[in-house]
């Protein structure tokens, strides 16, 4: 009987991956194109189907590659957990959101390794991707897993591999990735390596899945605290009426020591916003205040508020007051040329702009249908902008003729610099953030 290590050398082992999502389905490709049996677990039923009949659902990767794969046999999903039997490895790719207080919601995690425990057998590999606090798989899973009375490696091996998938890039995917991996001990370290390395270019083996984890939240935050940075210089050039992209951008030129972020409506996606309190709320547990995060949590989430007054002292500047007026809110992903609206601040903006009397609409070819909370958002398409009273730009979709909707709009409010080369030209009717 080989070991382990062994089928994971010579591509023999089969993988389950926990999760068929942005992170999941693009990992599940990548190992079975590296030859591996590989299994897609999802609870939805959609997903699973869709992936056994040769489609994909997540827009970075291509049908076609699922399909190849699928007819190879090489990828398959299930939704019965009963695949997990068959696991050699197994690589957690869940979502770790936080709860309605703000703190750390593992409990997708904590389902995933219930289901694994209840099927564990000796010689398994156990990965978690799903973004945690530092100590996490140390403190939590670990135990977890140890409780069938399998003992960690010597039965069964651990690891942390922080997921480092960026929808929508196409420059750097899942393959081309450098990935980080830290173990519980030499031993679940080589293992982790050694299937990491079968289907990513480049592996950062570190000292422990604690500093696994840790790099991961530190990337994230490092994002979180310079965007809050740039978000209070926004706030900081409207007092002194000053360009606040111009001051950036010509600060970018400097060619070291410099690294440019902008200002924008707010924090959207499932990482940047989230991550650092996953790292905020573990050093509170150590009595430690983690103020930078705080500090960039408090004016990222205030950010909506202060497009919103935008919005209402340009109406009002214009003798129109924000109750009653017609608003189309152009974009409303979270970020660029993906179709996510979670978090979008778009959200945010649209429901304060409704709850003080505005009557909200949007357009955004990405987003088909729009609700949020019991609002359905009525959609509009850009050329109606004409008959909106303000057009407030929260998303700059490269696929919007940005000129045609400044000449088509009474007002725009843009708050991601899309209308820069126009505002000169139609200073009177473009507000910026
Ligand atoms: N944002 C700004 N100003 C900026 C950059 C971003 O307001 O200068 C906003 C975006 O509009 C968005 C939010 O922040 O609402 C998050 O944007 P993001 O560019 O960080 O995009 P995400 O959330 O998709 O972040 C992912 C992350 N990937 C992982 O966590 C694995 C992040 O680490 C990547 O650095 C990021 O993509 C990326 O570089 O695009």
């Amino acid at each position: 009987m080989s070991t382990l290590l062994e089928r994971i050398n010579d591509r023999s082992a089969t993988v389950v991956v926990v999760g068929a999502g942005y992170v999941g389905l693009p990992l599940a490709v990548e190992v079975a194109k590296a030859g591996f049996t590989t299994i897609a677990y999802d609870r939805s039923a959609a997903k699973v189907d869709g992936i056994n009949a040769g489609k994909s659902h997540i827009e970075d990767v291509t049908t076609a590659t699922v399909g190849a794969l699928v007819d190879r046999k090489k990828l398959s999903a299930a939704t019965d957990p009963d695949v997990l039997a068959k696991a050699d490895a197994v690589v957690i790719c869940v979502p770790t959101p936080l709860n309605k207080t703000k703190d750390p919601d593992n409990s997708f995690i904590l389902d995933a390794a219930d289901m694994i425990l209840a099927r564990m057998h000796p010689q398994q590999l156990i990965v978690l991707e799903s973004t945690t606090f530092p100590g996490f798989t140390r403190e939590v899973l670990l135990p977890k897993l140890s409780s069938t009375g399998l003992k960690v490696d010597k039965d069964f091996f651990i690891a942390f591999s922080p997921e480092r998938v960026d929808p929508g890039n196409k420059t750097y995917q899942t393959k081309n990735t450098p990935k980080v991996i830290g173990a519980s001990s030499p031993a679940g370290l080589e293992h982790a390596v050694a299937l990491y390395r079968s289907y990513i270019d480049k592996v950062i083996p570190v000292s422990s899945t604690d500093t696994a984890e840790m790099v991961k939240l530190l990337e994230n935050t490092f994002r979180a605290v310079n965007i809050g940075l740039v978000n209070e210089v926004a706030i900081m050039c409207g007092r002194l009426g000053l360009d606040s992209w111009e001051v950036i951008e010509a600060a970018a030129t400097k060619p070291f020591g410099f690294m440019p972020f902008f200002p924008g409506p707010g924090l959207g996606g499932h990482c940047i916003p989230i991550d650092p309190l996953y790292l905020s709320w573990k050093l509170k547990t150590l009595k430690y205040n983690a103020r930078f995060i705080a500090l960039a949590d408090e004016i990222n989430s205030a950010m909506p508020e202060v497009v919103v007054v935008r919005v209402s002292d340009a109406l009002n500047e214009r003798g129109k007051a924000l109750r009653g007026a017609k608003i189309l809110i152009a974009g409303v992903t979270y970020k660029r040329d993906i179709d996510d609206v979670r978090e979008s601040p778009a959200l945010d903006i649209i429901e304060e702009l409704h709850k003080r009397g505005a009557e909200v609409s949007y357009a955004d070819s990405h987003v088909p249908f729009l609700k949020h909370g019991d609002l359905t958002v009525p959609s509009a398409t850009l050329q109606q902008a004409g008959q909106f009273d303000c057009v407030v730009i929260t998303t700059d979709h490269s696929d919007v003729d940005y000129r045609a909707l400044v000449q088509a709009s009474r007002l725009i409010v843009d708050t991601r610099n899309a209308t820069k080369a126009f505002r000169r030209e139609h200073r009177e009717k473009i507000v910026s953030l």
